[in-house]
């Protein structure tokens, strides 16, 4: 269903992101990926090619970085410039501080990403999606964009950005043909919690001790599930979640 259409995934280089690359390349997409880490984008980019003959076009990018981001999209080459699906993955958590302790670098770097980076990458290729009256954005919330935890202040709050944004979208493009949809997990085991805790790993591990998570794989499948329903049908949200979790703080362990 997604043979030769076009995918742009930022973050692609870890997680959800790379998931969503795996998954797209084995239904037949080429893929646009970016992240910072330029060495894991070519290194999937080589193993896409390898095992499903994934053409994938790969540059360096920080969301944050406006000018950048708009020449990205307008410097790529002719034959990658139609995007059909747009997947706004890249983000991060930093730190889990009171509000009145934390760190104002986390807060910049939270804001910055989640928030200021998907606005502009949005914002860059959604008039070719216009003007070609077809595509997809897919957003990546997160159920921290419905509610709050202790510490969650911050980057709960660029979630709920997402998920304003998420609507702004629908609203501004409901006489176009473009679709918008955003899908808000719970935990997923990818370098979330390590990034979050400043590379500390055992603090990371400790979010998943005694439950299952999700995997990057299980969202990445619910991105294709949303991106291949026919094109009246717009899927809005869908949030999922671990099924030993029930909201951001309600969790069942195993001891
Ligand atoms: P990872 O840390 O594994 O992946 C994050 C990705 O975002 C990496 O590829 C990273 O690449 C990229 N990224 C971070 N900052 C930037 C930047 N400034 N410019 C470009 N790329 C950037 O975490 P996840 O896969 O879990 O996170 C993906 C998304 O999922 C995020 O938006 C996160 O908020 C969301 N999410 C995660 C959940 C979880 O529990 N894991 C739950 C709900 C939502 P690089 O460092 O190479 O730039
Ligand atoms: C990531 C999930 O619960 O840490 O968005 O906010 S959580």
């Amino acid at each position: 269903m997604l043979k030769d259409k076009i995918v742009f995934i930022t973050g692609a280089s870890s997680g959800i992101g790379e998931a969503c690359a795996k998954v797209m390349a084995r239904e037949g997409a080429k893929l646009i990926l970016c992240a910072r880490r330029i060495d894991k984008i070519n290194a999937l980019s080589k193993e896409l090619k390898k095992e499903f003959g994934t053409a994938s076009f790969c540059f360096a990018l920080d969301v944050r970085n406006q000018p950048d981001v708009a020449k990205a999209v307008e410097s790529l080459p002719a034959e990658w410039r139609a995007i059909d699906i747009l997947i706004n993955n890249a983000g991060l958590s930093r730190g889990l501080a009171k509000l009145h302790e934390a760190d104002l670098n986390d807060w910049e770097e939270m804001i910055d990403t989640n928030v200021k980076g998907l606005l502009y990458v949005s914002r860059a290729i959604l008039p070719g999606m216009v003007k070609r009256k077809s595509g997809h954005v897919v957003n990546i919330g997160s159920v921290a964009g419905h509610q709050l935890y202790p510490g969650g202040n911050v980057y709960c709050a660029t979630k709920h950005a997402v998920d304003a944004i998420t609507q702004g979208m629908q609203i501004d493009l409901v006489d176009t043909p473009i679709r918008v949809s955003t899908v808000d997990p719970g935990m997923v085991d990818t370098e979330f919690s390590t990034v979050r805790f400043h590379g500390d790993e055992e603090k990371a591990k400790t979010v998943y001790t005694g439950l299952t998570p999700l995997a990057g794989e299980d969202i990445a499948e619910t991105v294709l599930f949303c991106v291949t329903r026919p094109p009246h049908v717009n899927i809005h949200q869908v949030h999922i979640m671990p099924k030993a979790q029930a909201a951001a703080t309600i969790s069942h362990r195993k001891r």
